[in-house]
């Protein structure tokens, strides 16, 4: 394993600066943070806790404002092939000494949850439904971006298709090398979400997730999952291997 830190907001932090936002709206004699924290059943804000508990409940509140501004409709960025970076970076929570592979003949998606025809499907089975390109810029939060050029399977399609109930909240996504995450059906069913198949033509290399990643550009890096092995429907929140370390769970780009 590599020595980098998992990410989590430090709250403790923002503490000082919350105080006195806390103390200007009362003076103001505007609905007091106090007042939003017992409406937000953290308690009375006398104990840091009850800070900590307020600004939890604001994450959770900009996860939410995030998805009503999210629309279908709205699509991310098209680049150039001339815009494509070169070499591509590689990014997982472990070194490329450590990048798992498996045998793609052998290679199953593997469907559970609120989805009618479970059968697992094998790469000939995906690469068999019609294929979609986009060259579009994936951004990291460890503060680089890159631009890409990706092609596979739109995700919507591939749910209408296995009769996935699309009134369902999250599609979760498992890997085989552990990672895990799980996206809004909103964004599922986004045009430019796609079971990525190919990087640049050729077939997706290990480095960026063979035999299959999914690519969508309206998210940001670590809620585009690679060596997947599992889709799920599910109402029950799924979480996600940074999400559930502070990184925030809609993770919109
Ligand atoms: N299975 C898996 N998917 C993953 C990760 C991972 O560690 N394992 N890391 C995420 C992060 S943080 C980033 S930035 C991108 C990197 O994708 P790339 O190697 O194609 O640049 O993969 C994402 N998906
Ligand atoms: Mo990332």
């Amino acid at each position: 394993m590599n020595g980098r830190k998992p990410y989590r907001p430090d709250l403790s932090a923002l503490q000082p600066e919350f105080r006195r936002i806390e103390r200007r709206l009362m003076l103001r004699g505007a609905l007091s943070l106090g007042a939003l924290s017992l409406l937000g059943g953290c308690g009375e804000l006398d104990s840091d806790d009850a800070v900590d508990c307020v600004l939890r409940d604001m994450l959770s509140f900009n996860d939410r404002v995030q998805a009503w501004l999210f629309s279908r409709n709205r699509l991310a960025r098209i680049f150039p092939a001339s815009a494509i970076t070169k070499p591509f970076p590689f990014n997982a929570y472990y070194p490329p000494s450590e990048i798992r592979t498996v045998d793609p003949a052998q290679w199953r998606l593997e469907l559970s949850g609120l989805i009618e025809n479970k059968k697992p499907w094998s790469l000939r089975d995906l690469r068999a439904l019609p294929q979609q390109s986009q060259i579009t810029r994936h951004i990291c939060v460890e503060g680089w971006s890159a631009i890409g050029s990706w092609s596979g399977v739109p995700l919507s399609l591939f749910l209408k298709r296995v009769g996935a109930d699309l009134r369902a909240k999250y599609v979760e996504v498992k890997c085989f090398d552990d990672y895990f995450t799980s996206i809004d059906m909103e964004t599922a069913l986004h045009p430019q979400t796609i079971l990525a198949l190919d990087y640049a033509d050729e077939t997706l290399p290990p480095e960026y997730g063979a035999p299959m990643k999914i690519r969508m550009p309206t998210k940001l890096g670590y809620k585009n999952p690679k060596y997947v092995s599992a889709i799920g429907v599910t109402n029950t929140y799924p979480g996600g291997y940074w999400e559930n370390q502070g990184y925030d769970w809609f993770g919109g780009s």
